[in-house]
């Protein structure tokens, strides 16, 4: 993989382009979603455009009592599939190219954006310890990441990623405001998708490792 100079977006928040090898990552997003389907849940703010799954030992959910962490997936009564090698390597790799300690996530929340999904604003603060940081990865259709920070006002620093980026939060920067714009045309993107997006249907695709518990 091509070496890369870590960017530096804002405070404790970190792009590293093109670090990750998205076309491998497909073929673990296709065993995942092949034992978990991707479902759009719901919130109290109604039903979510983007459509989920997760593997690791836990999984983000949500329904009309809120959100949370389950240990098993209530769509199906299982577990959630154990995490890909090369997710696990993927998220420590790019924890330690920023300087985090060694990064063992227990979950990865894996999104699909269709052509017209977004992100509403808003903070993940349910992992039980906020020093861990975040690793996100964007796999196949560009979108634009929307940075506010410590507040959820004001005019967010727009951050256009693409198949393989990876982005590292931590620090202050954990508890930062951010969203995701509808993804709305495929030709959208600062890059072309590589690999095996390239013959893909018009997805995006993000995974998210956390430290849940
Ligand atoms: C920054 N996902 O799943 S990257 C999410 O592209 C989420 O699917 C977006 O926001 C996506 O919650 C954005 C991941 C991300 C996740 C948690 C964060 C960025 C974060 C927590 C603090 C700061
Ligand atoms: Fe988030």
């Amino acid at each position: 993989m091509a070496p890369v100079e870590p960017e530096a977006i804002a405070e404790d928040v970190w792009l590293l382009r093109a670090f990750a090898d998205a076309g491998a990552l497909r073929a673990g997003i296709d065993a995942v979603a092949a034992d978990a389907p991707f479902v759009h849940l719901r919130t109290r703010s109604g039903r979510m455009s983007v459509a989920l799954t997760n593997c690791g030992l836990w999984g983000w959910h949500s329904d009309e009592r809120g959100y949370r962490y389950v240990d098993f997936n209530p769509a199906t009564g299982r577990s959630w599939p154990t995490m890909p090698a090369l997710f696990v390597d993927l998220a420590d790799r790019a924890a330690l190219r920023v300087g985090f300690p060694p990064f063992a996530p227990d979950c990865c929340l894996i999104n699909r954006y269709a052509i017209g999904a977004r992100m509403g604003t808003h903070r993940d603060f349910d992992e039980l310890d906020l020093r861990h940081p975040i690793v996100s990865v964007s796999i196949g259709l560009s979108a634009t990441f929307l940075w506010f920070g410590a507040k959820r006002t004001g005019t967010p620093k727009k951050v256009p990623l693409a198949d393989g980026d990876v982005m590292v939060w931590g620090g202050t920067a954990r508890a930062g405001y951010h969203g995701v714009c509808r993804v709305d045309h495929e030709d959208s993107g600062v890059r072309e998708p590589v690999g095996a997006c390239a013959a893909d249907e018009s997805v995006r695709f993000n995974l998210t490792f956390r430290r849940a518990k």
